[in-house]
């Protein structure tokens, strides 16, 4: 089995049902991924160990999805060149805004690709991740200017009643 080229890492069971919109996009694009559960305040060691091992096991891209006190993308970003895009998981108390700011809000150096909070944006983490290997991968990149292109032929031209 090859190694995947995109992992994406979430802070628990609960994020995945976000989390899969960005893997099922990822499936969709004929791009393989591996998904591992790797909590910043939960299993420091396994983040620690997953940012030493990313660039060794060629990993490209790390979408790194979580909420409240979101410090996963951030140190994972700390822990590793490989780029890491951040999905802040919507929340019961706060409504992901505070997911949003702790994952948005990195000291100078440190970036992480920030997308919008939730189901969204977990999907646009994935088609972010695909159109950076797209860039290595001329046929990735056909097949993600045709999933454009029939997202932007779904929409009609006019609203309906129903
Ligand atoms: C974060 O705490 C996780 O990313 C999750 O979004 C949130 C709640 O986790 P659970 O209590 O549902 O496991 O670390």
């Amino acid at each position: 089995m090859t190694q995947p080229l995109i992992g994406i890492i979430m802070g628990s069971q609960s994020d995945w049902p976000t989390m899969r919109e960005a893997a099922d996009v990822l499936a969709e694009l004929g791009v393989d991924y591996e998904t591992k559960i790797v909590s910043a305040h939960r299993t420091p060691d396994r983040l620690w160990t997953y940012g030493k091992t990313a660039v060794d096991r060629g990993l490209q891209v790390i979408i790194a999805g979580a909420g409240g006190a979101a410090h996963l993308p951030g140190m994972m970003a700390s822990k590793t060149r490989v780029p890491v895009i951040g999905v802040p998981v919507q929340t019961k108390a706060l409504s992901g805004v505070d997911s949003l700011y702790s994952i948005l809000q990195m000291p100078r150096g440190y970036p992480v690709a920030t997308m919008a909070i939730g189901a969204a944006g977990a999907k646009n983490a994935g088609l972010m991740a695909a159109g950076i290997l797209a860039l290595q991968d001329p046929a990735l990149a056909a097949r993600l200017d045709q999933w454009r292109a029939d997202l932007s032929a779904s929409i009609p031209e006019e609203p309906t009643d129903d």
